[in-house]
């Protein structure tokens, strides 16, 4: 099984790695309820499962473990075997990171992958970027050296940052782009939260801005996280989440689990066994058309405790697919299941009302079910999708699947979906608006200009890509039909010959 590297830049990125660790413990049975296992990272052996154990490298460094069979008895004792967390914790202050050093799973992280500053990037891009990105780069780049070398198949880089803050977005962006120069074949997928929602840093446009231009060059996939969207889900939704990390437990724990456990089901299918294979390193070939077009909508169900189904059944799998592709439980605004009706036989006249009234065009979709779902429930489901969802005909309505053996911890079944779809342009707008609002006031620009190598084109520089980007999404919803010859009746198609040299 392939593994992964976690990044976690800023106190975002370590929050959300503060639940995200515990959260993984617990697929491998040690759970915080068993306090005293807990502690001593010891697995609960009566609930141990085969098929866990042969993934249990995929998040973790187990090259210490005295033995060349991983049997459980080698395995279990985590805290002996020195068994360590395959995560780098990056902030630019000590408080939140330092929380890892006192916690209960203090002997899962490596001293050397523990990297802190004073006094913080002061929700400034430029000095995370700039002035911490030169000074700890030789210290990150060996630690991640250090870690990767400690894999066999290292599948991706998973980057955990927010992009409203300095550290997170600056030091992030900055990160990002020293992965892409050093390792170059290997996918960086980025989680990051757009500030939209918690505006409680006002110099925030600016940074999302500078660091989606970094995610725009330089991430393979990238899976935004609103604060607006997690903070409705958790309000409507009634999240179970218990203080599992109690040290590192903060004001936004609901909503940092609802990016774990999407995390945990994107990288099931690269870490657990299937009936049909659904790796992450799919997730780019499937999902992103064009180089940049890498922004994906995610969402999971079952996400709070109203919605778990007490049976598995037909229905109970079909609504939870359902709920799955709603707009409620999507991580940015939007809605895949938008069209009344069916739309296989629309003229061109209908199909430029049909784009112009649901406002959004879909290229891409991706379905994994974890558990019980059946390749049965998820051909029934793919049908629904290509009635329903306003796919792009030159994607040929196509939807990835996958199916994943072991669901979610707690769970009989689970269903992830992820979509490329112009919707994200609504994120890209609210971000630009309140960016050029700033800008044309030129206001707390001196903050950035005052950084050593900032320099102030790079708020433009910014604002162009981005604009790009946008513009590239806009496009693909204004159907080209003179090319698509089921568009046009009556009409016998004629394959095109290519001159090869
Ligand atoms: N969802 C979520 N948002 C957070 C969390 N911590 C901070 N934020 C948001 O992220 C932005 C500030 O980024 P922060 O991570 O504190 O800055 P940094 O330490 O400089 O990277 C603000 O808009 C916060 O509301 C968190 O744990 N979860
Ligand atoms: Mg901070």
């Amino acid at each position: 099984m392939g593994e992964f590297i976690i990044v976690q830049v800023g106190q975002c990125g370590n929050q959300i790695g503060g639940s995200l660790w515990p959260s993984i413990l617990e697929e491998y049975n040690i759970s915080k309820s068993d306090h005293e296992n807990f502690k001593n990272g010891l697995i609960n052996a009566s609930k141990y499962c085969y098929e866990i154990k042969e993934s249990f490298n995929s998040f973790f460094d187990i090259s210490n473990v005295n033995c060349n069979n991983y049997s459980f008895s080698n395995l279990s004792d985590l805290k002996r075997n020195k068994v360590k967390a395959r995560a780098i914790c990056i902030d630019m202050e000590e408080k939140v990171v330092s929380r890892f050093s006192k916690s209960d799973l203090k002997f899962l992280f490596d001293k050397k992958a523990i990297i802190t500053n004073y006094p913080g990037s002061a929700n400034n891009w430029a000095e995370g970027y700039f002035s911490h990105g030169s000074k700890y780069k030789e210290k990150i780049l060996e630690s991640i050296v250090s870690c990767a070398e400690g894999c066999d198949n290292l599948h991706g880089f998973v980057l955990l940052y927010s992009m409203g803050g300095g550290t997170g977005s600056g030091l992030g962006s900055y990160i990002l782009e020293q992965l892409e120069d050093f390792f170059p074949n290997i996918d960086r997928f980025v989680a990051c939260v757009y500030s939209t929602g918690s505006e409680d840093v006002i110099t925030a446009p600016y940074n999302m801005m500078l660091a989606t231009q970094h995610l725009i060059e330089y991430a393979t996939c990238v899976f935004p996280f609103e604060n607006r969207a997690l903070q409705e889900i958790t309000t409507r939704k009634n999240i179970a989440c218990e203080s599992k990390f109690s040290s590192i437990s903060s004001p936004f724990e609901d909503m940092n689990s609802i990016v774990v456990n999407l995390l945990l089901n994107i990288t099931s299918g690269s870490r657990f066994t299937g009936q049909m294979n659904f790796d992450v390193n799919a997730i780019k070939t499937n999902m992103v058309p064009f180089p940049k077009m890498h922004f994906l909508s995610s969402s999971f169900s079952p996400i709070g405790i109203n919605d778990w189904p007490t049976v598995s059944s037909n229905s109970t799998r079909e609504k939870n697919f359902l709920k799955a592709c709603s707009k409620d439980n999507q991580m940015m605004t939007f809605n895949p299941l938008v069209l009344k009706f069916q739309n296989e036989m629309l003229n061109f006249e209908l199909f430029e009302i049909l784009f112009a009234d649901v406002g959004q065009a879909v290229i891409s979709g991706m379905l994994l079910g974890r558990g019980d779902y059946t390749l049965t429930d998820m051909r029934k489901y793919i049908k629904i999708l290509q009635k329903k969802t306003p796919f792009l005909d030159w994607s040929d309505k196509c939807v990835k699947m996958g199916l994943c053996d072991v669901p979610p911890v707690g769970h009989a079944f689970s269903m992830l979906s992820l979509f490329n779809s112009s919707s994200v342009i609504n994120l890209f707008d609210c971000m630009s608006s309140k960016f050029q609002t700033l800008l044309n006031k030129k206001a707390h620009t001196h903050h950035y200009t005052s950084i050593e190598g900032f320099d102030f084109d790079f708020f433009y520089e910014c604002q162009n890509t981005v604009a790009d980007i946008r513009e590239m999404y806009e496009e693909i919803k204004i159907p080209d039909t003179s090319t698509i010859p089921r568009l046009q009746p009556n009409i016998n198609y004629e394959y095109k010959k290519f001159e090869i040299e």
